[in-house]
């Protein structure tokens, strides 16, 4: 078994701090995007959309997509439960790791890429579809800022993967120039909490 990994990418992060948290240990293997290694031939037959993390099995399969990774580890290893204990816990942090996804983490990586001097010449980039993007984020922040008035972590008592997906998000956030406003002291809380475990930094 082997990961297929960007060190510095938001979605490899979700897994490695998924990993941590669990206590297991996989093989990984840095992919080189910076050189284009995931656009050349050998790791598009590994993964046709070009992208990390990929978990390669024993037996060839390959599993993309972040949150399929970390639901075949929480599978096998279900101590301690990431993804819930019981079906409403686990409806729940469904719930809230897609919204993570949808409203709070992708708005942060649309504005990246089009705001950012990185992705000039490598992405085509609308200056006016990133400000939107981080409009619609800081939004979604000041949102969840009201949620974590009430709970200590996204879905509830537990640290969970919704966490891992906002935290992750939130960082590429804080790293790209839409950090978490100061007056927002719910998420901020948590932000600090979140990122002083020992799995942060993964
Ligand atoms: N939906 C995928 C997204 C994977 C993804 O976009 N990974 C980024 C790094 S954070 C990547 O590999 N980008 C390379 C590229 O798009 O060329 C997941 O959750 O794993």
């Amino acid at each position: 078994m082997k990961l297929y990994d960007l060190k510095a990418g938001t979605n490899p992060r979700r897994v490695r701090i998924f990993l941590a948290e669990k206590g297991l240990s996989v093989p990984r293997v840095e992919v080189d995007m910076p050189g284009g290694e995931n656009r050349r031939a050998h790791y598009l037959a590994i993964n046709p959309m070009g992208t990390m993390p990929v978990l390669e099995l024993d037996d060839g399969t390959h599993i993309a997509e972040s949150i399929a990774i970390c639901r075949y580890f929480e599978e096998l290893h279900p101590n301690p439960p990431l993804f819930g204990a019981n079906p409403l816990e686990r409806a729940l942090v469904e719930m809230w790791n897609r919204r993570m996804e949808l409203e709070i983490a992708r708005p942060l990586q649309e504005a990246f890429v089009h705001l950012s001097p990185y992705w000039a010449g490598k992405r085509e980039q609308v200056p006016e579809a990133g400000k939107l993007a981080q409009k619609t984020a800081l939004a979604r922040m000041a949102w969840l800022d009201g949620e974590l008035a009430t709970r200590p972590f996204i879905a509830g008592e537990r640290y969970t993967v919704a966490d891992i997906t906002a935290q992750c998000g939130l960082l590429l956030g804080k790293n790209t120039g839409t950090p978490i406003p100061a007056e927002l002291t719910n998420l901020s809380r948590w932000f600090a909490e979140v990122t002083s475990r020992p799995t942060a930094r993964a």
